[in-house]
Formats: C-alpha cells, structure tokens, sequence
C-alpha cells in the first residue's frame, strides 16, 4: 500500500511541476515574441490577458484554441487516472468467511470440449485426455515431448542406519540419475528405501524440499549440492550443510513406511528445478532451451510441471528397478509438492495413486471459493510455478471455466487421496474435500466410488471407502506419520 501512496505523490508532484513549466514556457513565448516581434496579438483567443507585468505585448509561443487546450487538460487527466487506477489493484486480500465462498458453479467432470456430457466408459479415455490438455493449457503448462536418456549410476546399497542403528531389514539404495539431451545433463540424486525380503514392494515416490539428507539421519546420505533456500535451517548461501541433515524427518517416517511393506523414495525438488524465479534457465528447464515459456508461448511449462515432469522421469527409473513393483507405484507430496503430484498423476498413468498433502491452491484447493490463498496471490507470490495463461484469473476467478475438481477426476479410474490439516485454512480443508466429492461424479460413472461427504470431517477421522481418501488432520501445515499412516490404510485398500 505504501509503495502505491509514494507514487500517487509523485504523480501529483509531477503534474504540479508540469504545470508550472508549462506556466513558466507560456511566460517565455510572452517575453520573447514580446521582444522578437515588439507585436502583441490582439484578437487571438485569450489576447485581452496578453499583457506582461512589464507592460510588453505578448502572444503565446503555440496558439491553441480553447477547446484543444481543455481537451488536453482531459487527456492527461484522464490518462493519469487510469494509470494510478492500475497501480493501486492491489490484490483481494485472502478471504477467511464461509459465507462469501459457496456462490460458484463448476463445470461437471463428464463435460466434454464441446460442453456435451460423456456417457460411458469408453469414452473416459479421450475425456481423461481433454481433461490433462485443459490443465496444460490454462494452469500448469505443457512439458517437452521430446525424450531425455536416462542414465543410471547405484553408488549406494547398503543396510539403512536410523536412529544411529544398523536396519537389517531395510536396503537403502541411493541412485545417480542423469538425465540427458543434446549435450546437455541434469543429475537427480535418488534415494530409495525398499523392505530387503520383499522381491515386488509397492514403491511412495515423493519430492522433498530440503535434500535427501534432510529426510532422514542416516549420516551416509548424499548432502545435496542443489539450491537450497536461505530461510531454511542449516542452509548457507543457499546450499546446505551438514546441520540440515534430518531437519525434515519427521515427514518422512522411513522405518515406518518400510515396517508396512512399502518402498520409499525421494529426490530434491531443486535437482529438478531450483524454486526461484531464474527466467526458467537451470533445471530441467535448461535441457530444453528451445521449449521455454514466454509471451508468444504462455502455455508451455512452469515449476510444477518440471518437477511433474522428473517425477516421471523417476517412475522410468523406479519401474526397472529390482525390489519394486512396477505396477505399485504411487506418488505423494506435501504442499507446493502436493500440487506436483496430482500434476504427476494426471499426467502419468503410472501412478497408481496419487496422494495430495496440504495441496491447497492450485492443487486440490477449488479455486473457484477463493478461501484462503488466491489465484492472483499464489501467481504474485511464485511467479514460476505455473503456465502464463493461469495469471488470467488473478482474482477473476469466477471467470474460470474449469477447477481443480477436474483435475482429481483425470486421475480416475486410479486412486487419489487427498489429506488436509485443521489449522491449514491457507490450503482451505473444504476446497480440497470439495474438489474429491464434485470429481466422484467421474469414479461413478466407471463404476467406482469416490466421496460422498460434503462437509469436513471431524479431525482425525479419515473417510472414504472407495477410489478417493480424505482425512483432517489435527494440527497445522505438514506432513507427519498421522498422514502417512492413512496413506499405507488406504494404499492396502487399493490392493497395493
Ligand atoms: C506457500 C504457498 C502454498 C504452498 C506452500 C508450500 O507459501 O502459498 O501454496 O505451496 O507455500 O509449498 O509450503
């Protein structure tokens, strides 16, 4: 607001000083044509007040007649107005009240391109696909097409240590992943968690946000060399250090998830693509220079996308592997991680299920209540993450003809769970129940059942027996063993 005062001031020191030269310049085109000429116009619009103080004739320098004088007076107030109008749309500020968030309607899942309602199953494929396209065109953006090689290189296979004890039964692998195109490489450390007597474990693939070495205290895993931001403990000119080892632990319950039968595994997010606004140069962004977003192209990939995109590039990896089910593969992620994954699930039939912590905005959040976190500020705030065409509907979002329910149901007929926590309204709990129950309409139609519920949940009490998980966790914004807990349950439910 502040910024907004400083500049209405300048504009009107501005006006006032044009106005004073433009006197001033008046005075002199007085004086000169007074001295040049030694004539005074009489006559001329205006000419009886063309007399000086010194008594000389005077005739303006320009002569412009009334009309032309006032109607630039207008032009340039007019445009002056219009211009501070701009400058001070400030963004709506957040939007906490129930009853100012129900007045919306959604398109139905099963609404095709040309508006019209699929009826059966087999058109679910051609809808599941309009509905990815509608998403990569108006929210996240498109990735690249074109294929990367991939190569692998294990330089670690060893017994976990956790909590400074030797893990007979937990193999802990850590994988080099390059990822490569026209000379051009990207290395993404993988690190893996795998139950050691089960030959086909059903395999969680998450993002972390601080490196690998955050997840847990084993003392031999890889402290990341990717950016790390500075606001985060243990981090020093934006790389980390070994005090960061562990210092995200408790959202990765590895000795846990194993005991369950489950294989973890996780890689940095800024491997992929560093989360800062840098121009979309490093990353993987950087592999593909010539697919760059920009304002002739406002719907190639953003953030999320990218880190979708390596979450895929991943599960390529993940599937070969000896230990995992290639047909269990699921993707989970937290926050900013969470939108990714619902991102990577839609995306990539893979996944099996799909798993949204805290998503909130732009993940499974309905934007179309703007409760909590807006369009137009998470477009302001992380100009990155999404596609250029999302910034239409900062703050217009009543003119969305699409939301986030329909990208839940382009995961259909996969499983999708999606978690909330109760002091969490910046992710609006509601939104992102909501989003699973308009998108049961889909899982429905295919003969599955997804929520029935409409309303939040007591906490802790997760609900949904069919394809789609919901839960309220007590407590504020993160991933804890609570929420893994409901993840395993209702993975085992799905058969994995
Ligand atoms: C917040 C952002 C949220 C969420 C969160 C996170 O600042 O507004 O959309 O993504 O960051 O990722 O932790």
């Amino acid at each position: 607001m502040q910024w907004l005062i400083t500049i209405a001031v300048v504009l009107t020191a501005l006006a006032l000083v044009a106005i004073k030269l433009y006197r001033f310049a008046k005075e002199l085109g007085r004086i000169d044509s007074a001295e040049g000429s030694k004539t005074s116009c009489h006559g001329c619009p205006g000419s009886s007040k063309n007399q000086s103080d010194l008594g000389i004739a005077i005739k303006p320098l320009v002569q412009l007649g009334d009309k032309t004088k006032q109607g630039i007076v207008a032009i340039v107030f007019l445009n002056t107005s219009i211009w501070s109008l701009g400058l001070s749309q400030e963004i709506r500020p957040p939007n906490y009240d129930e009853s100012k968030a129900s007045n919306y309607t959604l398109v139905s899942v099963l609404s095709g391109p040309d508006g019209k309602r699929i009826e059966s199953k087999d058109q679910w494929p051609a809808q599941r696909r309009y509905l990815v396209e509608l998403f990569a065109t108006e929210e996240y953006g498109f990735a690249p097409k074109d294929p990367v090689s991939i190569r692998t290189e294990v330089f670690d296979d060893a017994p976990a240590v956790l909590g400074g004890e030797l893990q007979a039964n937990i193999r802990r692998r850590q994988i080099a992943v390059y990822l490569e195109r026209e000379g051009r490489s990207v290395r993404v450390d993988l690190a893996l968690w795998s139950p050691k007597d089960r030959s086909n474990a059903p395999c969680f693939l998450g993002l972390n946000f601080r490196g690998n070495q955050s997840t847990c205290d084993d003392p031999k895993i890889k402290l990341t060399s990717s950016w790390c931001d500075n606001r985060n403990p243990g981090v020093q000119n934006n790389k980390a250090t070994e005090s960061s080892r562990a210092n995200q632990s408790e959202r990765w319950p590895i000795a846990q998830i194993v005991a369950e039968g489950f294989a973890v595994a996780t890689a940095h997010y800024s491997d992929i693509d560093p989360d800062y606004d840098d121009g979309f140069e490093n990353g993987v962004h950087g592999l593909f220079p010539e697919h760059r977003i920009d304002e002739t192209n406002p719907s190639r990939w953003g953030s999320i996308a990218a880190w979708a995109w390596g979450l895929s590039r991943l599960a390529d990896v993940l599937e070969k592997l000896d230990g995992i089910d290639p047909q269990g593969l699921m993707v989970v992620g937290h926050s900013r991680l969470g939108k990714t994954a619902l991102w990577a699930g839609a995306n990539d039939p893979r996944f099996q299920l799909v798993v949204s912590n805290n998503s909130g905005c732009g993940g499974a959040a309905l934007s179309k209540r703007v409760y909590g976190e807006s369009v137009a500020r998470i477009n302001t705030s992380f100009p990155h993450w999404f596609n250029r065409n999302f910034r239409k509907y900062n703050d217009r979002e009543e003119t969305m003809a699409f939301d986030q329910h329909q990208l839940i149901a382009a995961i259909a007929p996969r499983s999708v769970y999606i978690a909330s926590a109760s002091n969490d309204k910046w992710a609006d709990p509601l939104g992102e129940l909501l989003s699973g129950y308009h998108a049961s309409e889909a899982f429905a139609m295919l003969g599955l059942k997804g929520l029935e519920a409409k309303e939040l949940p007591a906490v802790q009490t997760p609900i949904g027996q069919g394809s789609i998980g919901y839960h309220l966790r007590q407590g504020e914004h993160d991933m804890l063993l609570y929420d893994w807990q409901q993840f395993m349950a209702f993975a085992k439910r799905q058969g994995l």
